[in-house]
């Protein structure tokens, strides 16, 4: 019987084998070449772009990877006429995307699109299936709003299906990414692929700094038009630092009048820029500390008396709220009733990062404070101070977030309630710490866009790692909502953020959207460098990504 045992298993394992040399060879065969066409290519033999037929690969290029693929031999091609319609009686913010991508798909392939009104019969088309309700018309995004879709590209036809906006605006970006031009030439292809797709994570953020150096309008016009096409749903404004106070403030206007700022009129513009593209945009006015900008016209509100001037260094600084007086609540209180009424979002971040202690430390009536209270040291303070601020915004309809540190103090009768979400920036701990207490959370440790470091590192850093699997329940797992890249200022001007922010942000979108399976690096460089490429070919708006390729006629990408 021990003879039959191992001469079972051996059998059991080489059918295994067989299946799986089957199943491989099966695979391959979809990832075939269709097509062949004579082109530039870089060769890192010779360090050079050469000329030669190479084969056009109909491997799918998009970034973020979408969730489910399957791919079929074969390509439709597009032409002059191409067209996107949508099946169902459309939406006002349908009209305007459909609009948006003809304009991206005939920048891109060098075809005349047509207006939706002509309809065409052929099969060069796009059909958009969503049944709208009018209520999406004006819809401002919800933090879990539904996001998937489905895309069909058929021999006989292009079927873009989804429950909401949203999820066409995703499928949209999917769609011209899938585009393949043929060099200059007037011939684009898109591959026959089926692709369902949705978001790993519901938090896919940016967060700009728009103080250190200041970002005018057309900026954060051209961001979201990117953010569009990369899937990222958050744009968080750094919006008040010690450098700088970026908005307008009518009831504060002392606030604002030193530095350039956003007007109300342009903050309700770009709200509305990236409503229509199912964008939320996040406000943080960072306070206690970073605040220098505000005691400039406002010294009451500093720990220290004294004049102020607007900051022109860099570094953690002392200046500080006094959070032990009430005239200091009764400003912010006035202040987050105008700003969360210009601010649709349901989230208000409030900084909360790097207080740096001295003001407070070398002052008696905060240390008096301190001890009638029977708080134990600063962090109990800020966290005294934060509860306040929490109490203040929840009246006004907000949930806060904040930066890691809003959780310093361990005391929980102290700390805020746990509808708050945590931002993590020094190390993804604080943000199993903060799902482990009660919160929400979203990660930025191992995003930082200003550092230059490799978007490999960006790739490899996940909002749930595997032993977070056993070590946070399916509750805990849940709070972790994704992560935000950061673009902090300090070395980067409106002239050159680009050019920091989109030849790398893309590995860390994909991460927050696509399954955590997908860590081939090379594969990644390969679709960073063509996204950077067709955001400019696009005409997007972004700049300084790649233009010295686009002397290369028939480069394939
Ligand atoms: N500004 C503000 C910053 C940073 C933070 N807050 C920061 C700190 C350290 C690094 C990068 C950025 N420049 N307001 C911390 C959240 Cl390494």
């Amino acid at each position: 019987t021990r003879l039959r045992f191992i001469f079972r298993i051996l059998s059991v394992t080489f059918v295994t084998t067989f299946i799986l040399i089957l199943y491989s060879l099966f695979r391959k065969k979809s990832f075939e070449f269709s097509l062949v066409q004579n082109a530039y290519y870089y060769s890192s033999n010779h360090d050079r772009f050469q000329s030669r037929n190479i084969p056009i690969s109909t491997q799918i290029k998009v970034i973020p990877i979408p969730q489910f693929i399957s791919t079929h031999d074969g390509t439709l091609e597009i032409s002059n006429g191409f067209q996107i319609i949508s099946k169902q009686k459309s939406v006002r913010d349908l009209e305007l995307a459909i609009n948006r991508y003809s304009n991206y798909i005939s920048s891109l392939t060098g075809l005349s699109i047509e207006n939706r009104e002509k309809y065409s019969t052929s099969e060069n088309k796009l059909i958009i299936d969503c049944l709208l309700k009018d209520a999406d018309e004006y819809r401002y995004p919800k933090i879990d709003e539904d996001e998937s879709y489905a895309l069909n590209v058929t021999r006989t036809g292009t079927y873009l299906r989804a429950l909401t906006l949203a999820g066409i605006l995703r499928g949209l970006s999917t769609f011209v990414q899938l585009i393949e031009r043929i060099g200059s030439s007037n011939v684009s292809y898109i591959p026959i692929v089926n692709i369902t797709d949705r978001p790993r994570f519901t938090w896919r953020g940016l967060m700009l700094d728009v103080c250190r150096h200041w970002m005018p309008v057309t900026v954060i016009e051209r961001t979201l038009n990117a953010m569009e096409i990369s899937k990222l749903n958050v744009l968080h404004l750094h919006l008040s630092d010690d450098q700088g106070f970026r908005v307008e403030s009518i009831q504060y206007n002392l606030l604002h009048d030193r530095t350039d700022f956003f007007t109300q009129k342009d903050i309700k513009y770009l709200v509305e820029y990236a409503r229509q593209r199912r964008i939320r945009i996040v406000p943080e006015f960072d306070i206690p500390g970073h605040t220098t900008s505000w005691f400039v016209g406002y010294p009451e509100l500093a720990t220290e008396p004294g004049t102020y001037q607007i900051e022109t260094s860099w570094g953690v600084l002392k200046p500080t709220m006094d959070p032990t007086k009430q005239t200091t609540y009764t400003f912010l209180d006035k202040f987050f009733g105008e700003m969360t009424k210009l601010f649709p979002d349901a989230y208000f971040h409030i900084g909360g990062d790097e207080v740096e202690g001295t003001h407070w430390a070398q002052s008696p009536a905060i240390q008096n404070f301190i001890s009638e209270n029977k708080l134990r040291n600063k962090n109990g303070l800020q966290a005294y101070f934060n509860k306040r601020v929490q109490a203040m915004l929840k009246k006004y309809g907000k949930i806060m977030i904040g930066w890691e540190e809003i959780l310093d103090e361990i005391d929980e009768n102290l700390i805020i309630n746990s509808d708050a979400i945590i931002q993590s920036w020094k190390s993804r701990q604080a943000t199993v710490n903060a799902v482990k207490r009660g919160f929400g959370s979203i990660l930025s440790s191992g995003y930082y866009l200003d550092h230059l470091a490799s978007s490999t590192n960006h790739y490899t850093v996940d909002p749930i790692q595997r032993s977070d699997l056993f070590l946070l329940n399916r509750e805990q797992q849940q709070r972790i909502l994704g992560g935000e890249a950061c673009m902090w200022t300090e070395f980067a001007s409106q002239y050159t953020v680009d050019s920091r922010i989109w030849p790398r942000v893309f590995a860390i979108a994909e991460r927050l959207w696509s399954s955590p399976s997908n860590t081939n690096q090379y594969f990644l460089y390969e679709r960073l460098f063509r996204m950077s490429h067709l955001l400019e070919q696009m005409k997007t708006g972004v700049t300084h990504l790649s233009s010295y390729m686009n002397k290369l006629e028939n480069l394939i990408l």
